[in-house]
């Protein structure tokens, strides 16, 4: 079996979550599902950053240990997977595990034995917000005198330490040769871009370590004398948490059984931080003589009514509020279908209410509710045997035959928006064909033609509803439930009624004439 192996990044549990992480959590969600229902033998990490700077102060602030905040917050994160967006992860990674503090410090003592770690005096700019050094050009004093770090804004503090650092600069051209033979390395390709104008420019070395503080894992004893030292140092918190992603794949353990899912096939994370996902992460694992995954995929930020979202703008959105209000197969789907992956996107009350009543209840929802209807009614209750296929009918099973090809061509470079695209444009053709057939007329003039005309339709909601598992488990599992589809294979966690999801195995198979089908109740209600 092949295996898929995706990531989430990893937050920081300073705080709780809210919908910009819920994004990234489902989007990715998404992805591991469609893998495990096409057959893959999928792998997928989630978790908590919970070293460094900004935690420790945090910590400070609320007068309580950073491990405290850090597990009350992970905790919330983990819960909102758990029991508001239904997130199939396979493990939630804390980077205060023991075995993760295992793994930093072996890729650290592989950088040091490659000879890539030396030690020295690091002063310049440090935004702890952004837990990352600016140089003093990559900074301004706004008119409160108040140094920030342009790009993003967050102030920043002089600082002055011994700290080890990594020869990024070595780097420079085996990451450019990297992206060049690798195209598919960064998606999408204006955020590939702009990475690779900044490694063009030229990398200087990355203070790796710090001593001002001790919330981090040690850095391991120097087995050089160069690099000796009295003072404490701990991994700088990008060292540590970017690690994680082998952390998961049981590294540095020989024999884990783990070991099969690296490289990653995935990365997915926000346009903040490909610098450290696209530059840093693949310079340490060359370094460390570790393979490089093999796709980071950069998603955009989503925003509250346009606006961006931040505590002191009082408009941050918790998502447990938001599922509760529109259900969680809505906003799963919304999230999705409304903007491009990697572009930035909005978030309005009335975006959500026209997806939810046009496209699903309307669209999908109507249609399935009008065809199995008809069918409970006139047929007994039970799916009829087709009879000779016109032209329309030909047409209709075919685009929908090929949809699996295409959703699998748009999933690997993640563009669920066109995935979802292609799939609502077949339901367009099928309500169109539909009300030009009228099954209710036929009912009285040729029985043999509507169930003819009903077969089609159901297959067309069989094979869409197979698909949609992944976007919306659990409405596509009544849709699947009320076609009186069996389980066909173990694609992944059971679902809420208990049944197993149905594999894409199933694709081919035809909706069995003669299955009985229970009284249809709308799946997708309309939100008034
Ligand atoms: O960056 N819309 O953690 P984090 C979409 N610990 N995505 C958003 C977003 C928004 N409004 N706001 C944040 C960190 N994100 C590090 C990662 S990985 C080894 C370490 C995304 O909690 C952000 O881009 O600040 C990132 O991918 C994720 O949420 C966690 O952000």
């Amino acid at each position: 079996m092949n295996t898929y192996y995706l990531t989430t990044a990893i937050a920081y549990p300073n705080g709780e979550p809210h919908i910009g992480h819920a994004y990234e959590y489902v989007a990715t969600d998404v992805m591991a599902r469609f893998k495990r229902l096409d057959g893959y033998d999928v792998r997928f990490l989630t978790g908590t950053d919970e070293h460094g700077q900004k935690m420790q102060q945090t910590a400070q602030d609320e007068g309580i240990s950073p491990l405290e905040l850090a597990t009350r917050n992970a905790d919330v994160f983990q819960k909102m997977d758990d029991e508001v967006l239904d997130i199939s992860y396979d493990r939630f990674i804390r980077t205060t595990d023991a075995d993760h503090k295992a793994s930093a410090q072996e890729i650290w003592r592989r950088m040091e034995a490659a000879g890539d770690i030396y030690l020295d005096t690091y002063s310049g700019w440090y935004s702890v917000r952004d837990e990352r050094f600016f140089t003093e050009e990559e900074t301004h004093v706004n008119d409160d005198g108040v140094r920030l770090a342009t790009e993003t804004g967050t102030e920043v503090t002089w600082t002055e330490e011994e700290s080890y650092f990594f020869r990024l600069s070595k780097y420079t051209e085996p990451l450019l040769e990297h992206y060049k033979a690798n195209p598919d390395f960064i998606a999408p390709t204006t955020r590939a871009n702009e990475v690779i104008r900044f490694v063009e420019s030229g990398l200087e070395d990355l203070s790796i370590s710090r001593t001002s503080f001790d919330w981090g894992i040690p850095v391991p004893k120097p087995s050089r004398p160069e690099l000796l030292t009295d003072k404490n140092h701990v991994m700088y918190v990008w060292v540590d948490a970017l690690t994680n992603y082998i952390t998961g794949a049981g590294f540095p353990d020989p024999d884990s059984e783990l070991k099969r899912y690296w490289p990653a096939d995935l990365h997915v994370i926000g346009k903040d931080i490909s610098r450290f996902h696209c530059i840093f992460w693949p310079a340490f694992l060359m370094s460390a003589g570790i393979e490089l995954p093999k796709r980071v995929m950069i998603h955009g930020f989503l925003n509250n009514e346009g606006e961006k979202m931040s505590k002191s703008l009082g408009n941050v959105v918790h998502p447990a509020g938001w599922v509760e209000r529109y259900g969680l197969d809505t906003v799963r789907f919304f999230l999705l279908r409304e903007f491009p992956f990697g572009s930035d996107g909005s978030y309005t009350h009335d975006g959500v209410i026209r997806r939810k009543n046009a496209d699903l209840s309307n669209n999908l929802g109507n249609l399935a509710q009008r065809s199995l209807s008809m069918v409970y009614k006139n047929l007994d209750a039970q799916v009829p045997e087709p009879g000779e296929l016109t032209q329309q009918d030909e047409q209709i099973l075919a685009e929908v035959d090929g949809l699996l090809e295409t959703w699998r061509e748009y999933f690997e470079v993640q563009d669920f928006y066109r995935a979802l695209g292609a799939a609502w444009k077949i339901l367009d053709h099928t309500n169109e064909y539909f009300a030009d057939q009228q099954p209710w007329v036929l009912r009285k003039t040729d029985e043999a033609r509507m169930k003819t005309v009903l077969w089609v339709t159901l297959e067309v909601v069989r094979k869409i509803a197979l698909l949609l598992q992944a976007v919306m488990p659990e409405a596509a599992t009544k849709l699947l439930d009320a076609l009186g589809i069996e389980a066909s294979a173990d694609a992944g966690k059971t679902n809420a009624s208990g049944q197993g999801p149905r594999s894409y195995a199933a694709w081919d198979d035809k909706i069995a004439a003669g299955t009985s089908i229970d009284k249809p109740t709308p799946v997708f209600p309309r939100h008034e």
